[in-house]
């Protein structure tokens, strides 16, 4: 049996204002390819199909037409699920009967956990859910924390489980030691968000869906595809991917097929005069510029947006003064005027004053000294 697993579409995403849906459009047509062309015998989504609860018309009509063309054209079976972008009911809405078709979509968490047999397997669909949801549904008050709420799920599971059949859960969590990128929604303050990998012991297969980096942890049977787009420039330098898990009974080998996107994620450096003379490749790419000039720039964002139409983010490259060495405020007051102005214009400027610079500046301190004198 071949699946291939993708999570994280974020469908209706707005990153630093400039909307990503033509670039999801582009990368679903993209996955599709790949489904045919692998000849894939189902499909994994597992959670954050949408940016947000409430996601523009366009990209619930996008989704619309994908999981058309994926389940009805194509003929293919999908497995999905919501993850903490989506909002639970909403993605529950007609789950019932579009399983007729083969597409199951587990929105809410509910008791017994959705098992879909397909083939020589059973999917186990758990959708994203906190510690509360699952203490209220299984009824368990000694649920607390993350940690306990899938061991309870998985629990479940077991008791449940067909083990002779090759055993597959589709999920939405953050795996201890995992990744993160700037792009995902943190599911609770600090570490308790955190699932273990034992959790998941017992399943042959276990696609993820939330951390965005590709390799946002290593293990044979724990997978996380990430993203199929960078959503943030914590990931210019992932290789998006879905993932094609072919599954031999017990055995699963998994394989990452690359995604080329209509514009890439990336950041570059260089002067104002330097990115406006020699105009870099691939100029219509989502860009964030670090300008390394040290003086004062007129519009830089305007001269740079006539050659790179898509800059998200511009920002001007501060060079840090040493802080490793302890300056005591006795030492200062012991360095010439000229010397410690120096020292500022280092800090404030990322460089050393020139000869001429410096020169200009001894003299201004010398008239300062003789008041008026001169
Ligand atoms: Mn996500």
């Amino acid at each position: 049996m071949k699946l291939l697993h993708t999570a994280d579409l974020h469908l209706g995403k707005i990153v630093s204002g400039v909307s990503m849906l033509e670039d999801q459009a582009y990368i679903l047509n993209q996955i599709t390819e790949i489904i045919k062309k692998e000849q894939v015998d189902g499909i994994i989504v597992a959670g954050d199909l949408y940016d947000r609860s409430v996601p523009p018309a366009s990209a619930v009509l996008l989704l619309n037409d994908i999981f058309y063309e994926w389940n009805v054209t194509l003929g293919l079976p999908i497995f999905a699920i919501s993850g903490n972008h989506d909002s639970a009911e909403r993605l529950q809405f007609g789950s019932a009967w579009y399983e007729k078709s083969g597409l199951y979509l587990a929105g809410k968490m509910t008791d017994p956990i959705p098992k879909v047999s397909f083939q020589d397997a059973e999917i186990w669909l758990v959708p994203f859910h906190e510690p509360a949801t699952v203490r209220k549904i299984f009824q368990d008050e000694t649920v607390r924390t993350y940690e306990e709420a899938m061991q309870k799920i998985t629990d479940t599971i077991r008791a449940r489980a067909d083990q002779t059949k090759t055993q597959i859960l589709v999920g939405h969590a953050f795996v201890s030691g995992g990744i993160p990128s700037d792009s995902e929604r943190s599911l609770a303050i600090g570490n308790v968000d955190r699932v273990s990998t034992k959790c998941f012991a017992d399943f042959d297969y276990v696609a993820l869906g939330h951390l965005h980096h590709p390799h946002a942890i290593t293990h044979p049977t724990i997978h996380y595809s990430g993203s199929p787009l960078k959503y943030s420039f914590s990931e210019s330098k992932d290789k998006k991917s879905v993932r094609i898990v072919t599954l031999q009974e017990k055995n699963c080998d998994v394989r990452e097929v690359f995604l080329k996107p209509m514009r890439d994620m990336r950041i570059v450096s260089g002067s104002l005069e330097e990115l406006t003379t020699t105009i870099l490749d691939k100029k219509e790419d989502y860009l964030q510029v670090k300008l390394t000039d040290a003086h004062a720039l007129l519009d830089p964002m305007g001269q740079l947006r006539k050659f790179y139409p898509n800059i998200l983010h511009l920002e001007r490259v501060r060079h840090q003064m040493e802080t490793d060495r302890d300056v005591k405020f006795e030492d200062l007051m012991k360095k010439e005027d000229v010397a410690l102005f120096d020292q500022f214009f280092e800090f404030a400027n990322g460089q050393k004053m020139t000869a001429a610079q410096r020169e200009k500046m001894e003299l201004v301190f010398k008239e300062a000294r003789e008041g008026g004198q001169g």
